[in-house]
């Protein structure tokens, strides 16, 4: 059965792929699955019909064969077991590259929202110049490590994984920050994945929509 996402009707990015449905869509290009897309509007997204499938009214969702999932970490690990491309075939590999989609998630993501939500929505705030650098250090500390943790790698461990995949979609959100450009093994290695034939359709999928006549 073809799989089903959400994403949003107009994502607020205008089509800059950051929305996080590009993960799940770049995840199904890499593993060659077809795959169809429901869009939702933010009040849809609240109403229960979306509740029911993601508890906290949000996007992206898969729907497949009877099972619905939220969490783009849950829906790209689901992917990759159930398709060939995405996680290695030895066990401790496949384990290495597990890791570094939660590492993503869970260590360098959430600096990296705290600084952009401060930049999107805290800047009236009277210690808004003073927080600023404070996060942006956080950022940097994470950046500083990833980055040499890759050193001259082409990707994280080994081939392309899943990891990459989560790892580059969360650095993309910095891209407008400038940070990322003070680590260029980071800003190549993101360059290479946004190269990637499957990369270069998901991102089209999701401009196509954001773009379209309203
Ligand atoms: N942890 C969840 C996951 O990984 O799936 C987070 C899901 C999430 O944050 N979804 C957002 C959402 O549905 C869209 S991606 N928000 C609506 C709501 O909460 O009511 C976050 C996002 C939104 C917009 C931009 N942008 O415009 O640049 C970037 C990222």
């Amino acid at each position: 059965m073809t799989p089903t996402i959400t994403a949003f009707e107009r994502s607020p990015d205008g089509g800059k792929g950051l929305a996080r449905d590009t993960r799940v869509r770049w995840a199904l290009e890499e593993l060659g699955q077809a795959y169809e897309v429901r869009l939702v509007s933010f009040g849809a997204m609240k109403e229960p019909a979306h509740m029911a499938l993601h508890p906290f009214g949000q996007i992206p969702t898969l729907q497949e064969d009877g099972l619905a999932l939220f969490e783009t970490g849950a829906i790209v690990l689901h992917l990759a077991q159930q398709h060939p491309g995405l996680l290695p075939e030895d066990t401790q590999a496949r384990a290495r590259a597990v890791s570094w989609m939660f590492a993503a998630l869970s260590t360098v993501e959430p600096p990296i929202l705290e600084l952009t939500m401060a930049r999107l929505f805290e800047r009236d705030k009277p210690w808004h110049a003073e927080r600023l650098p404070i996060l942006e250090a956080r950022v940097r500390t994470r950046l500083e490590q990833l980055s040499a943790r890759l050193g001259d790698a082409e990707w994280l461990d080994g081939a392309f994984s899943a990891g990459d995949l989560m790892m580059v979609h969360v650095l993309l959100r910095l891209r407008s920050t400038g940070l990322l450009d003070e680590f260029p093994r980071l800003a190549a290695y993101v360059a290479r994945a946004e190269a990637r034939p499957a990369y270069q359709r998901a991102f089209a999928a999701q401009l196509a929509v954001n773009t379209r006549p309203a």
